[in-house]
């Protein structure tokens, strides 16, 4: 069975555990103690991932960094008619482009909830201001594709381009980044939050009792 290394307060960890659950993929969960104990710094954590970061599959002696490469990996056993990581070229492509934006959004929004919510020593405020321009542009695309009648990033399903980029744009207000600008991106949370399966995290709430939903 896929073990990974998990962190509850972890966005990236989220995604893997919110596309896991909806396709219905049984794993087993090991703690990582990220904050205060900083054990994915630790050499045993390291020898998984020299990177120390968050998240890791171990799936049968696989071993597996990075979320965006591990959300494929899933993808491509589990997701046998390329509904989340379509096979077409041009969608798989931009599929991939979202996946790189995801590291982007990381980079931004997640580094700003790390240094308010954990005490990292970044920039906050380059963050945040990487993480406006990111979502502007994310909130023109979104509403260029409602005009278009699909409401998703790629296509007229969600794809894995959603997984990816969702956990840090709905957790943003807890680095310091105010949703309210963007109300496209705010309906396409609340659209994410409606796929059939799924969870939540610690910050984001199922619909119904998430009023920023709304
Ligand atoms: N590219 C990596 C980035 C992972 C990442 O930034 N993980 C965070 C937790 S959500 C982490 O471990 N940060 C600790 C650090 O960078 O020191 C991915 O997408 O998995």
């Amino acid at each position: 069975m896929i073990k990974l290394y998990n962190e509850q307060m972890s966005g990236n960890c989220y995604k893997l555990r919110l596309f896991m659950a909806l396709l219905g993929i049984a794993h087993e969960r090991v703690p990582v103690n990220f904050h205060p104990g900083r054990e994915h710094k630790q050499a045993e954590f390291l020898a998984l991932n020299p990177f120390g970061q968050l998240p890791v599959i171990d799936d049968d002696g696989f071993v597996l960094r990075d979320a965006q490469a591990i959300l494929v990996y899933l993808a491509s056993i589990h997701d046998s008619m390329g509904t989340w990581f379509p096979a077409d070229p041009q969608r798989r492509a931009q599929v991939m482009l979202w996946l790189t934006v995801a590291e982007d959004i990381t980079r931004s929004a997640s580094a700003a909830r790390l240094h308010d919510a954990f005490g990292y020593d970044f920039d906050a405020p380059a963050c945040r201001a990487a993480a406006h321009k990111l979502f502007a542009h994310i909130e023109d695309h979104l509403g260029d594709r409602e005009a278009a009648g699909e409401g998703w990033l790629v296509g007229a399903t969600p794809t894995l381009a959603d997984i990816a980029c969702f956990p840090y744009i709905a957790l943003a207000p807890e680095g310091g980044i105010a949703l309210t600008r963007y109300p496209a991106l705010r309906r396409w949370i609340a659209r994410v939050k409606s796929i059939p399966g799924f969870i939540g995290m610690p910050g984001i709430f199922a619909l119904g009792i998430d009023a920023e939903a709304s």
